[in-house]
């Protein structure tokens, strides 16, 4: 191409600018790229080291005045977005006995995985559930939720909401309840007995997209996994994974956030794997390592850790371990882009 020409090119782009139209042929490339770049970098909070950051929250703030006194936990490479993974928010939330943590709902759906302590209780639509270490619980977008804690010592949980999602959509809406404490209705444990035993009230049709149990109990969970480990041998990539199921239709328990749990059997080695959700561990116990992005991130019970999409990894296990994880893969595979690749060693 001559110089002419050339120029003629960058002017005609220019009179495109000035009618808010542009090329696409100059951004084709960016715009749709081979595969996917990964969005914000591994990284990991190690709770020995967070949990003084989280205690010290009660001196400065109540339950009440924070509405939720959380800490954030933000990717290093997403600063000020209030983001772990591109789709994804979590945080550590503390409440401190006699607390609540006033009544709200918002079109975001959210998950706790609790950390530590007892007591404490979270109240979703009518029913309270008690919290103990370990538990996976939902509180379905735009329902009426509050916390409280009627024990004697600090209860801390891991909150994973689909903030950036909804964000996406700027389908955000939020309300607060008139009363600090909801009304309850129903009585504690209602939905596990309803719902969790393989049974269904007959009739009984779906309200929501979200799973009618509300409290997966570590307990139970940590029994089926430990199963799985006399019935056969790991898979070699992901160990032996299970995701949090619907009772109702089978499927993921949330509509946008994908909660799974493995057991990762002492000496594992996995192979690399990735998927194109980022996702968001909690090592529940047990301990070991995550290889990815050239480096090794090792971890012990309560320690949080962040692979990004599309990344590569290799998970180890030192003992016999148990991971929690979430991600956005439930939202992936209904709109048809999730993918994940076993790699050789
Ligand atoms: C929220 O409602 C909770 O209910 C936790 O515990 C974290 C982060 C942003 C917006 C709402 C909760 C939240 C949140």
């Amino acid at each position: 191409m001559n110089e002419a020409s050339a120029s003629g090119r960058e002017a005609f782009y220019e009179r495109l600018d000035a009618r808010s139209m542009a090329p696409l042929w100059t951004r084709l490339k960016a715009l749709v790229p081979k595969d996917p770049t990964p969005v914000g970098v591994p990284c990991l909070w190690r709770y020995d080291e967070v949990r003084p950051y989280v205690m010290e929250s009660a001196e400065h703030i109540s339950a009440r005045e924070a509405e939720r006194r959380v800490l954030i936990l933000e990717n290093p490479a997403l600063r000020g977005s209030s983001q772990v993974t591109g789709t994804l928010y979590a945080g550590l939330q503390l409440i401190m006995p006699g607390e609540i943590a006033p009544a709200h709902r918002h079109t975001q759906s959210a998950l706790r995985f609790v950390i530590e302590g007892s007591g404490a209780y979270t109240a979703v639509d009518g029913e309270k559930t008690l919290m103990q270490p370990g538990d996976f619980v939902i509180t379905p977008g735009w329902t009426w939720h509050h916390h409280g804690n009627d024990g004697n010592g600090p209860m801390v949980w891991l909150d994973g909401l689909d903030i950036p999602m909804v964000a996406h959509y700027n389908a955000t809406f939020r309300e607060d309840h008139h009363e600090e404490a909801a009304e309850i209705t129903r009585p504690t444990g209602d939905a596990l007995a309803r719902y969790g035993a393989g049974l269904l009230p007959v009739g009984y049709r779906a309200a929501s997209q979200n799973s009618p149990i509300f409290n997966y109990p570590y307990a139970r969970t940590r029994e089926a996994l430990h199963a799985l480990t006399r019935a056969g041998d790991p898979d070699p990539h992901v160990g032996h994974l299970m995701r949090y199921v619907n009772p109702v239709d089978g499927g993921w328990a949330m509509p946008t956030m994908a909660p799974m749990i493995r057991l990762l059997p002492k000496g594992f080695d996995g192979l690399p794997f990735r998927s194109t959700d980022g996702m968001v561990f909690v090592c529940v116990e047990g301990g070991g390592s995550v290889e990815v992005g050239g480096e090794r991130l090792t971890f012990g019970p309560r320690d949080v850790f962040v692979v990004p999409g599309w990344m590569a990894y290799r998970l180890r296990a030192g003992a016999d371990t148990v991971l929690f994880s979430f991600s956005d893969r439930v939202a992936q595979e209904k709109l048809g882009f999730y993918r994940e690749e076993r790699l050789e060693a």
